[in-house]
């Protein structure tokens, strides 16, 4: 079955090509709406087609795409989107992406110079092609060229926990200049996405010039993209780019505001201030009848109360559903990294990770933590060492007498993360499974199976009496690798009907499930479990990304079954107090 992301994906490109061949504006904005809608929704839309739910009850789509999901469902394939391919080549739309260029200046290169792709644009601008055109000229060419270079850097996109390391290193050494009077990170590091394009940092200071030079002392620059009144614009280590705008104290809140985005988010709260006759923009709330009079400016809450709303977590704002009084309710009750009691998926030197139990237990208690469990592999993880029964075996044994000399006020639970092999059997056999305190049930073999055969893998798992949860449920590597092809919808439901967990697994390379799959999850009802997956004592501090990620979901803490306390859970697991 066609993936949300798949059917958005070909809307942006039916809207790409319109734009190129020069459609009028209202059919591409109907395009691009209809692709964030099917994006972010959280019900798969071929499953909505199949049980024949009308898709024009989804905002943002239309009849005509409402019709055109379905062709695209049913045939996978979109006739329009073969015959405007043939008009117009889809490399195009790379042209298109620099900045500065367009539609209009792609289709007009492509016309009269048979530019087509990256390649061919840069071998223009080099041999002199594109500055003869009728309407570029010199500079046009020039800026073309520079920015080529810019767009294939900005393509690439930072994990969270790398933005985090510039970030920290950032804040330190702008917090040395003594004309900033204040300081935050905003865009979609403040909003806590899994990937950053780049950073966003806003300065309040009453003495730009000097901010902007120790900004530019940063040791890390590799180059000063540009340098203006309010605005700088440098690129760091691995051509990543930090934008800095320096803004006054009254308006450090709208500033916040909308930088912070999203750009979708923001376009809401415009529309909403316009209905109450106020205008606001990055330096402040104003009366539209008479901008001189500032409405709010210096505070994030004065704003969102004087559009009517309650003030919005950052990680929030992405127009999915924060408008909704029905989700704002949970704004002020959102999971924190402080309500989370144990860790419930970790490795130890048994396996792949580089600590002991003992070792990981004390670090786990010593970060506030209840319980654990140690999850190391199963034995088809050859590679990491799997466990068979024997090993395994030895290895609760050896909890047993851990917790046995403990003072009782931390428990290490004997876990274990269980192959579910490629044939759809457990790696180990029930009767081991049966002596578990818990059970995660991960696949790492076996990715590239039909849908078909990884979706029952899964299902049966949780239909296994001894599983109690799946880990890293789509197996996506952020960047690197493409999540299985599973139907998680099917999966969750399952979830639900046995009362069983999904992760969230908050290794900032996988965080799976992701944003959009957690409140599938939590809409339809099921736990989920945040766990590190942790490989060492310092992973057990990525908690923090998975903490983040369900934010962005809107996850309160009783959806989290390891927000429970040690007595509360084993209630939950009827794990017998024998121990
Ligand atoms: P990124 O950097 O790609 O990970 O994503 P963002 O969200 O940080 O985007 P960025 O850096 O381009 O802009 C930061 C925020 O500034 C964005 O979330 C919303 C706001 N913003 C930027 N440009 C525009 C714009 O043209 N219109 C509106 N309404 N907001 C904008
Ligand atoms: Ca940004
Ligand atoms: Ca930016
Ligand atoms: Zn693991």
């Amino acid at each position: 079955m066609i993936s949300n992301v798949d059917i958005a994906n070909v809307f942006e490109e039916m809207a790409d090509l319109l734009e190129l061949s020069g459609e009028n504006t209202f059919r591409i904005r109907a395009y691009r709406n209809g692709a964030k809608a099917i994006r972010d929704h959280s019900e798969s839309i071929a499953g909505l087609i199949d049980s024949g739910t009308d898709l024009t009850t989804i905002e943002g789509i239309g009849a005509t795409l409402a019709e055109k999901s379905e062709v695209l469902v049913k045939t996978g394939k979109l006739p329009q989107l073969d015959t405007l391919r043939l008009e117009v080549p889809p490399t195009l739309r790379d042209i298109m992406q620099v900045p500065g260029v367009g539609a209009k200046k792609a289709m007009k290169m492509f016309q009269e110079l048979g530019v087509s792709d990256l390649v061919s644009l840069r071998a223009a601008c080099e041999s002199g092609l594109v500055a003869s055109l009728k309407g570029f000229g010199q500079k046009t060419q020039q800026s073309i060229l520079q920015n080529m270079q810019i767009a294939e850097k900005a393509a690439q996109r930072l994990m969270i926990d790398q933005a985090d390391y510039l970030v920290e290193r950032l804040r330190k050494h702008m917090q040395e200049c003594t004309s900033v009077q204040q300081l935050d990170f905003a865009g979609s590091y403040r909003r806590g996405k899994e990937t950053i394009g780049d950073l966003d940092l806003l300065v309040i200071s009453r003495d730009v010039n000097s901010v902007m030079d120790h900004f530019a002392a940063f040791p890390l620059i590799q180059e000063i993209i540009q340098r203006g009144d309010t605005k700088m614009s440098v690129r760091v280590t691995d051509s990543f780019q930090v934008d800095l705008r320096v803004v006054a104290e009254e308006s450090w809140g709208a500033a916040l505001q909308y930088f912070t985005g999203s750009k979708e988010h923001n376009v809401r709260i415009r529309g909403m201030a316009k209905a109450k006759g106020m205008k606001i923009n990055e330096y402040g709330v104003f009366d539209a009848s008479d901008e001189t009079k500032v409405l709010a400016g210096s505070n994030e809450r004065d704003i969102y109360a004087l559009v009517g709303m309650p003030w919005v977590p950052p990680e929030m704002r992405e127009d999915r559903g924060e408008f909704d009084p029905a989700v704002q309710i949970r704004f002020d009750s959102l999971i924190q990294l402080s309500d989370i009691k144990g860790d419930l998926h970790m490795h130890t030197t048994a396996t792949d990770g580089e600590n002991s139990i003992e070792e990981m237990a004390a670090a786990a208690r010593a970060r506030g933590l209840e319980y654990i469990a140690i999850t190391d592999h199963s034995k088809r993880v050859s590679m990491a060492r799997g466990l068979d029964e024997k090993r395994l075996l030895a290895q609760w044994a050896e909890i047993d007498a851990i917790n046995h000399r403990s003072d009782g006020l931390f428990v290490i639970l004997k876990g274990i993360e269980c192959d579910i092999l490629e044939d759809g059997r457990m790696d180990l056999s029930e009767e081991c499974l049966a002596q578990a305190d818990w059970v995660t049930a991960s696949i790492h073999y076996g990715q590239k199976q039909p849908r078909e055969q990884i979706t029952q893998r899964i299902l049966g798992a949780i239909e296994n009496r001894h599983v109690d949860a799946i880990s890293h449920p789509t197996g996506r590597l952020i960047s690197r690798r493409d999540a299985y092809d599973v139907d998680l919808a099917a999966v969750i439901t399952s979830a639900k009907v046995h009362g069983k967990f999904l992760e969230l697994n908050a290794n900032p390379s996988r965080l799976d499930l992701n944003d959009v799959n957690t409140i599938s999850a939590i809409a339809a009802g099921v736990m989920i479990a945040i766990n590190t997956d942790a490989h060492s004592i310092a992973n057990l501090d990525l908690m923090k990304y998975g903490i983040t990620q369900a934010r962005r979901a809107g996850v309160v803490p009783n959806q989290v079954l390891n927000t429970l306390t040690l007595s509360e859970l084993k209630k939950r697991l009827a794990i017998s107090n024998n121990q």
